[in-house]
């Protein structure tokens, strides 16, 4: 690709298999937290600095910011700004599970609308490695098979499939509000678990088979756990440009804009009719 948000794409390509490479050598904690306040192994500062260094070598990224790092770093006068989630899932790793990089290519300053999104997509470091981006209204999917990004199309227009068959759901279930149990109750009935610790892996069963995904806010913490900017946003875009919804609970996750960069939300992705099925059993 030669646009810009092309060279962005192509970053993460490039950066990806670097990043999985990395990761046999990195299982073990390092020193600090995340602004999260989440612990941290050497994998995701790994990652974190990996897409820092070579986002913002790109012309046209203006600025890059992560789950890891507290703030935004500035890169120029780019007019793209790139959020990511270096390595979702990362407490899969000590497990040996699936695990991926998430990304989001903003045309505003960050933290950014999710209508300020002009492409999102992500890495999936499962038995092999493939990427999803969503971009100009459609969503890719790649198998990134070589060094420097070299990727071979699978699908050039990847749909949700219209019939749900799997679900995930996040969260202790003591955890859970009577409502969203009461929910998950009901679609444990008509769908197939499938639930691996690591949103890109049971988002990717959910674009796979059709079905639903979702992070609910807990008793306890209401916001729920994942971050709107980081991994809602781009996960809600890929999912709406391939023909499926994504909610907080009572709107789509592209309509929110975050006030702070390490904003939570409740997150809930995949079929329409199960996704509005959710915003009215939780209102
Ligand atoms: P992370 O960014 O620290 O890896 O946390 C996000 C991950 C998601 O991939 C996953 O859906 C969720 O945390 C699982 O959380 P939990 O381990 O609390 O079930
Ligand atoms: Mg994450």
């Amino acid at each position: 690709m030669s646009d810009e948000v092309g060279a962005v794409v192509d970053v993460v390509a490039a950066t990806a298999p670097e990043i999985r490479d990395g990761l046999a050598d990195r299982r073990a904690y390092a020193e600090g937290e995340n602004p999260s306040g989440e612990r941290q192994l050497a994998a995701d500062i790994y990652a974190d600095e990996l897409l820092c260094e070579r986002l913002l070598d790109v012309d046209a990224v203006g600025s890059y910011a992560s789950e890891e790092r507290d703030a935004v770093v500035d890169g120029g006068d780019g007019r793209l700004h790139v959020a990511c989630d270096p390595l979702d899932g990362s407490s899969n790793l000590r497990s040996n599970n699936t695990m991926g990089t998430v990304f989001g290519v903003y045309e505003a300053p960050l933290p950014a609308p999710g209508s300020a999104l002009v492409a999102a997509g992500f890495v999936l470091f499962g038995p092999i490695t493939t990427m999803v981006v969503a971009r100009d209204g459609r969503v890719r999917e790649w198998v990134l098979d070589g060094e420097d990004g070299d990727r071979r199309l699978l699908d050039e227009d990847l749909a949700l499939p219209a019939e749900p068959t799997v679900y995930g759901f996040g969260g202790r279930v003591s955890e859970w509000t009577d409502a969203f149990a009461a929910y998950a109750d009901r679609v444990a009935g008509e769908l197939k678990l499938r639930y691996g610790g690591a949103m890109l892996g049971d988002v990717t069963q959910v674009l796979t088979y059709g079905g639903v995904f979702g992070y609910p806010g807990l008793r306890d913490r209401p916001e729920g756990k994942l971050r709107l900017l980081f991994e809602a946003h781009p996960v809600a875009h890929v999912v709406e440009t391939a023909g499926g919804a994504s909610s907080n609970g009572e709107r789509s996750l592209l309509e929110l804009t975050p006030e702070r960069l390490h904003e939570r939300t409740p997150l809930f992705v995949g079929d329409p009719g199960y996704v509005d099925d959710l915003e009215a059993a939780l209102n």
